[in-house]
C-alpha cells in the first residue's frame, strides 16, 4: 500500500514518515513533561475554576511547536494552549500538550501528550480527518500511534505491537469509559446522562484523559467510551488510533464525531452502544 496521500494540489505526504515524526514528537514531549515536572507545579484557571493549565502544559506545547517548525515549517498548528501557527500545506498539527491536566496536577498517571496531523479545518466538525496520530502516556509507559490505512500499534518497554479493539458483543457486560466537563452545571447534566448508561453496561471508568480512553478502546482495555463536547485536540489522535484498531467512532448525528458527542466501540457493540449514548443525550435535551 502506498503511504502517499495528496497534501495540496501538487504535493504528496508520506504517511509512514509523518507517523514516525508525530510519534517522535509526542514521545519527546511526554518525556519532557514527566522528567521536568516541578515539585511545586504552578497553575492557573482558564474558562472555569476547574479548567486548569499548568506551567508544563505551556512549556510542552512550546516544545512541540518548535519541533514541528524544525521538521514541517509549512504546516499549521492548532494547540490547546497559547500559540499556534498558520500554514501553507493544507495540513494542521492538532496537539494537546497534556491531556488529563488534572491528573498531571495531582500526580496521577493517566495523562498523555496527544499529537495528530489532520487534513481539513479542525475548527469545523465534519470537515476534517486525522491522517496520523500519536498518544504518549509517560507514566503508563505506553506510546500509541496510527496512520490512516496503516493500522495502530502500541510501544511499551521498546516492544511495538499491533493493537485491536475488543470483540465484545454484549453491552450488559461491556466496560465503558467516559469523561466529564470542566463546567459544573454541565457535569450535573452529564451525571443524569450517565444514570441512563450505568444500568445498561458492566461498569464505568472515568480515568481523566480522553486521549488515553480512546487508546484503551483501541487495545480492548475498555470495550467502549463516550464523552460530551470534547475539543479536537483531546481526541484527534485517539480517534484515528481507535479507528485503525478496528473501532467505530461516531457522534450525535452520524458516523463522524462532532461537537456534541464522541463515542467509540468495537463493531460488535453497534448499534446498541451508540443508540444508548445518543438516547441519554436526547433525554437531557442535548441532541
Ligand atoms: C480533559 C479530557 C477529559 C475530560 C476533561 C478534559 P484536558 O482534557 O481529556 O477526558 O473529561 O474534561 O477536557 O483539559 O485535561 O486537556
Amino acid at each position: 500500500m502506498s503511504g502517499l496521500v495528496p497534501e495540496s494540489s501538487d504535493d504528496q505526504v508520506d504517511l509512514v514518515a509523518l507517523r514516525a515524526l508525530a510519534t517522535e514528537i509526542a514521545t519527546r514531549a511526554a518525556q519532557f513533561v514527566s522528567d521536568e515536572r516541578p515539585a511545586k507545579l504552578a497553575f492557573t484557571s482558564k474558562r472555569s475554576e476547574g479548567d486548569i493549565v499548568t506551567e508544563m502544559d505551556q512549556r510542552a506545547q512550546d516544545l512541540i511547536i518548535s519541533l514541528i517548525a524544525e521538521h514541517r515549517p509549512q504546516d499549521a498548528v492548532l494547540g490547546e494552549e497559547q500559540g499556534g501557527r498558520f500554514g501553507t500545506s493544507g495540513l494542521t498539527w492538532v496537539i494537546d500538550p497534556i491531556d488529563g491536566t488534572t491528573n498531571y496536577l495531582y500526580d496521577q498517571p493517566a495523562y498523555a501528550v496527544s499529537v495528530a496531523v489532520v487534513h481539513g479545518d479542525p475548527a469545523i466538525w465534519g470537515s476534517w480527518e486525522p491522517l496520523v496520530g500519536a498518544v504518549a502516556a509517560p507514566q503508563l509507559g505506553s506510546v500509541y500511534s496510527a496512520a490512516r490505512g496503516w493500522g495502530a500499534d502500541v510501544t511499551r518497554a521498546g516492544l511495538t505491537e499491533p493493537i485491536a479493539v475488543s470483540p465484545a458483543t454484549n453491552l450488559a457486560i461491556a466496560l465503558a469509559g467516559t469523561g466529564f466537563s470542566h463546567d459544573a452545571a454541565m457535569r450535573s447534566r452529564q451525571g443524569r446522562m450517565l444514570s441512563h448508561v450505568l444500568g445498561e453496561v458492566r461498569d464505568i471508568r472515568r480515568l481523566g484523559s480522553a486521549a488515553v480512553d480512546l487508546c484503551l478502546v483501541a487495545e480492548g482495555k475498555l470495550d467502549c467510551y463516550f464523552e460530551h463536547a470534547l475539543n479536537s485536540w483531546d481526541m484527534a489522535a485517539g480517534w484515528l488510533i481507535a479507528t485503525e484498531a478496528g473501532a467505530r467512532v461516531g457522534g450525535a448525528r452520524g458516523d463522524g464525531p462532532d461537537e456534541l458527542l464522541v463515542w467509540a466501540c468495537g463493531e460488535g457493540l453497534t448499534p446498541q452502544f451508540p443508540d444508548l449514548v445518543r438516547s441519554a443525550h436526547r433525554a437531557e435535551g442535548i441532541i
